[in-house]
């Protein structure tokens, strides 16, 4: 065994975006890509000397060959010690949940998330720092200059180490040690939540259906909801981790889960339904016969927290980000709860979850969380909500009614434009910057814009600024439309655009999400030209 440096070329080219750095899956393949990107950060945190690392992800294509690299070069740069999951294997909430629960000083999460895995699909790497959330931007950055400057990289020449056994073993002086990836994370949702009364909820006969997407969630849910609470054998859904998930998306919501929605839909389909993504931090929440938006799903659970035993005490405040609906806001006006707006990406919650400023948080891309974790936590969400369900002995669409009722509701939809030409894209929003200023005053279709502006964000805990994190406008009617571009898409540029309509009124609380919203998206569609300047004539993905 011996110790190699060998030189590369500077790599990137391209900043991290929204949550790590995703490419193709070639791309990450690529003699020394993956590995220049994994030295930049051990140059940008100081050095790997001495340090502990948490290493796992949620199983697809190229996880197992770049974790054995990442431990190479691991032990090469002087770590002390490495926590991988079996097999490999770790969903992002348990990974931040073993950095933070083992002292660590940060974590390699290898995941794409909730793009699809393959050879031809995308792989992706996170790192996270020793809060267990994901590195901020300012570190970001500092990986994105390394990268820059790297000439070489330094690993080992040592052969592979076995990851299908738990135990301890070492590695050029490293400590590597193999965990149940799901041990300590099951041990974290029995402190918080009450599994007698879910326990309970389900031998009462409530009838559940978790879909693990052929991803990273399957061993977790199928411990925790099937082996300890007692939800019959077959209630979680493709159930084992897939290098290719399937071949599927692995992403939560009515398009990609359709088989799960249809399911819920269907007049014995069960009383509740939820799914997750590729690593494991997004939910996706259903009621027999009812789809419950994400940003709803906040606003529920931020109204119904303190039903749980790890909630208590109340909530110390609550956050979301920007395009995420205002309905948790109501909640937080009403309990007197302050409420904070974030950019897009979780990276931006972990400063106040840190600070103790907020207990709860969200985004309307099918992620919640708390300060149990430094990430969003899918099936923490789907415990949240049947120990509420088990506390409140009603229907999933009792309480979506009983919330409307009281908080009134937020009408909400993202339209997703996929690969789209990325000079376009980029034209249509620098063009669309430029006129920011004249909107204000002016109609249209049927609405009159009161305020244009692009978000901008200062951070309170810390005053770190983030500038031109998307475009809203908000409407006299109250309602509201956000364009930004996202930073997790592979191909070309992915346009994602938010409708937002509010109505107190009883008499609208049943509407039809896309028809309650067609006045919001004509007006969007007019503003933007989207449509004209993209050659698009409708979205890909509406959810
Ligand atoms: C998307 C979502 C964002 C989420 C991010 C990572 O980013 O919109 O809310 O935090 O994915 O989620 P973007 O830049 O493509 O809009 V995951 O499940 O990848 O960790
Ligand atoms: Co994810």
């Amino acid at each position: 065994m011996s110790l190699v440096s060998r030189s590369c070329t500077p790599f990137l080219g391209q900043k991290p975006g929204t949550s790590g750095l995703r490419k193709k899956t070639r791309v990450f393949m690529e003699p020394g890509y993956l590995e220049s990107f994994v030295q930049s950060i051990f140059n940008a945190i100081g050095s790997a000397k001495g340090k502990a690392f948490v290493i796992g992800g949620d199983g697809r294509y190229f996880n197992a060959e770049a974790i054995q690299e990442i431990l190479r070069m691991a032990a090469a740069n002087g770590a002390d010690r490495a926590i991988i999951g079996q097999n490999g294997l770790l969903s992002t909430p348990a990974a931040s949940n073993l950095i933070r629960k083992r002292g660590a000083d940060g974590g390699f999460i290898l995941s794409a998330s909730h793009n699809p895995g393959g050879i031809d699909a995308d792989f992706g790497l996170k790192f996270n720092g020793a809060n267990g959330g994901p590195a901020s931007e300012s570190l970001t950055e500092k990986f994105y200059t390394h990268s820059q400057n790297l000439s070489e990289y330094t690993t080992l020449d040592a052969d592979d180490i076995d990851l299908s056994r738990v135990g301890v073993s070492e590695l050029e002086g490293m400590v590597v040690e193999v965990v149940d990836p799901v041990a300590d994370y099951a041990a974290l949702m029995r402190e918080i939540f009450d599994f007698n009364r879910i326990r309970a909820l389900l031998a009462d006969g409530f009838t559940l259906s978790f879909d693990a997407m052929h991803a990273v969630t399957g061993p977790y849910a199928t411990a925790i909801l099937e082996d300890e609470l007692g939800a019959p054998k077959g209630s979680v859904l493709n159930a084992v981790p897939s290098v290719d998930f399937g071949k599927g998306h692995p992403d939560p919501n009515p398009i990609w889960a359709k088989p799960l929605v249809d399911l819920v839909m269907s007049p014995d389909g069960p009383d509740f339904a939820a799914a997750s993504d590729g690593d494991g931090d997004r939910n996706m929440i259903l009621g027999k016969g009812i789809y419950v938006t994400p940003s709803d799903s906040l606003a529920v659970l931020a109204a119904n927290a303190h039903l749980v035993p790890g909630y208590g005490k109340g909530l110390a405040g609550v956050a979301r980000s920007m395009p995420t609906s205002a309905a948790v806001d109501r909640v937080a006006e009403r309990l007197g709860l302050d409420c904070y707006e974030t950019p897009t990406g979780w990276k931006f919650f972990g400063n106040l979850l840190d600070a103790g400023r907020i207990t709860l948080c969200g985004e309307e891309s099918a992620g919640t969380g708390s300060d149990h974790v430094r990430e969003k936590d899918g099936l923490w969400a789907v415990l949240l909500w049947l120990n509420i369900l088990a506390e409140r002995r009603i229907s999933v669409r009792e309480i979506m009614q009983d919330h409307w009722q009281t908080y009134g509701r937020n009408y909400y939809s993202r339209h997703d434009y996929e690969a789209v030409d990325s000079t376009k894209a980029e034209q249509m929003i620098t063009d669309l910057a430029n006129r920011l200023p004249q909107l204000p005053g002016s109609e249209a279709g049927n609405l009159v814009i009161a305020t244009a502006d692009q978000f901008f964000y200062e951070d309170p805990v810390d005053g770190s600024e983030s500038k031109n994190q998307g475009i809203r406008i908000v409407f006299e009617s109250g309602s509201r439309g956000v364009i930004r571009l996202s930073g997790t898409g592979t191909d070309n540029a992915t346009i994602r655009l938010y409708l937002e309509q509010f109505t107190p009124s009883e008499g609208a609380l049943h509407m039809e999400t896309q028809t309650a919203l067609v006045g919001v998206a004509e007006a969007m569609s007019l503003i933007t030209r989207l449509h004209d300047i993209c050659d698009r004539p409708a979205p890909d993905v509406v959810t």
